[in-house]
């Protein structure tokens, strides 16, 4: 890892554990991180510390950080090839967010859509960590000097403010920071709800339906499938004001390869029963070997230990280099 640091260009990206990882988060961004992992020096995170902006349940909190970082090996990342650690663990990301915040404007933040939206959704607790979150998240970039950042579309307007803050201290210290690029896939970069397809599919969505997680059983993805909102025309066709059906189409296309054209040919004359089931057949294939190799990782917990302390203690000596030199620019003490 640490020798391909110099000839690769370095991609970072991290996900939550706030509930099982859902379809949208692997082909939003996983699935793209997977094939990442040859050609260039690959840093991913569990971003647990993201996840308590949200209330979590102790045991539960436990439960999701192991299986999500036994269900993110599953899907493919390899340890061998790229660094995968918890980020609690790298006491750099909290230290980089304080300094960051400090070159980072209120109103910029209000300004962001998630915060917007989740304090909408948990009016109960609008703390200041859900509004001081996007620091956090350039902080974890910004200390591997990323060159790119695979994520879905919903994290775009988060990269955009991360890029600001790097110009912004580069600006004013010299080049510290890589200024990152987002990467966003051209299928599948905003899964939406299959309850509710204005809505992106999320971890924790209330309505379990909505959301097809990676963990699924097959017959549950198949039912989730089936009670798919779609309209009234009954003609699979991506048209606007077809949310339901673009969005099935939008995931039959992302894991199959096909183009809404070559979807609208196979399904002509026939009726959503039909598409709905070879929508369900599809994702249950693609997420076949990922379950079935999840359910060895998680038996071996002495294992995952191992990759991650492992890779913990790597991050940390990269991330350092920059935390300090951040430091300094600033006038601290070192
Ligand atoms: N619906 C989606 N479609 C495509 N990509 C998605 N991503 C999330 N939802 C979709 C991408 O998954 C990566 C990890 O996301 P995250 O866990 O860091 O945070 P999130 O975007 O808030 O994900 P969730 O599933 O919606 O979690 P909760 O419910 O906890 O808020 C990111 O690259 C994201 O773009």
């Amino acid at each position: 890892m640490e020798n391909n640091e110099v000839k690769k260009d370095v991609v970072f990206s991290a996900i939550q554990p706030s509930g099982t990882i859902t379809l949208g988060n692997y082909l939003g961004a996983v699935r793209n991180w997977v094939k990442m992992q040859d050609e260039h020096s690959c840093i991913y995170a569990l971003a647990d510390l993201h996840t308590i902006t949200v209330r979590q349940q102790t045991a539960v909190m436990r439960k999701n950080i192991l299986d999500a970082y036994a269900s993110i090996m599953a899907c493919g990342i390899d340890v061998e090839k790229s660094l995968f650690f918890i980020q609690s663990h790298v006491h750099t990301h909290a230290e980089l967010a304080w300094l960051l915040s400090c070159y980072t404007q209120f109103g910029e933040l209000s300004r962001m859509t998630q915060f917007k939206d989740k304090s909408a959704k948990h009016a109960d607790n609008i703390n200041a960590g859900l509004f001081t979150y996007p620091v956090l998240m350039a902080g974890d970039i910004l200390l591997y000097q990323a060159d790119k950042v695979p994520v879905g579309a919903d994290q775009k307007q988060h990269i955009e403010l991360t890029r600001d803050i790097a110009e912004r201290f580069n600006g004013l210290y010299g080049n510290v920071f890589k200024v990152p690029e987002g990467f966003i896939p051209k299928n599948g970069a905003r899964v939406m709800s299959l309850q509710d397809p204005t809505k992106k599919m999320s971890k924790s969505d209330e309505n379990v339906n909505g959301c097809v997680h990676l963990l699924d059983p097959p017959e549950v993805i198949m039912k989730k499938f089936k009670r798919a909102v779609t309209d009234s025309e009954a003609c699979v066709r991506y048209a606007e004001g077809k949310d339901g059906v673009n969005n099935l189409m939008a995931i039959y296309s992302a894991v199959t390869g096909q183009s809404m054209e070559q979807i609208e040919n196979e399904f002509a004359g026939k009726g959503y029963g039909d598409f709905k089931t070879a929508v369900g057949e599809a994702v249950i294939e693609e997420l076949r070997p990922i379950r079935e190799k999840y359910e060895q990782l998680i038996q071996d917990k002495g294992y995952l230990e191992e990759c991650y302390r492992k890779a913990d203690e790597i991050a940390l000596k990269i991330s350092l280099r920059t935390l300090n030199k951040v430091k300094k620019k600033i006038g601290f003490v070192l």
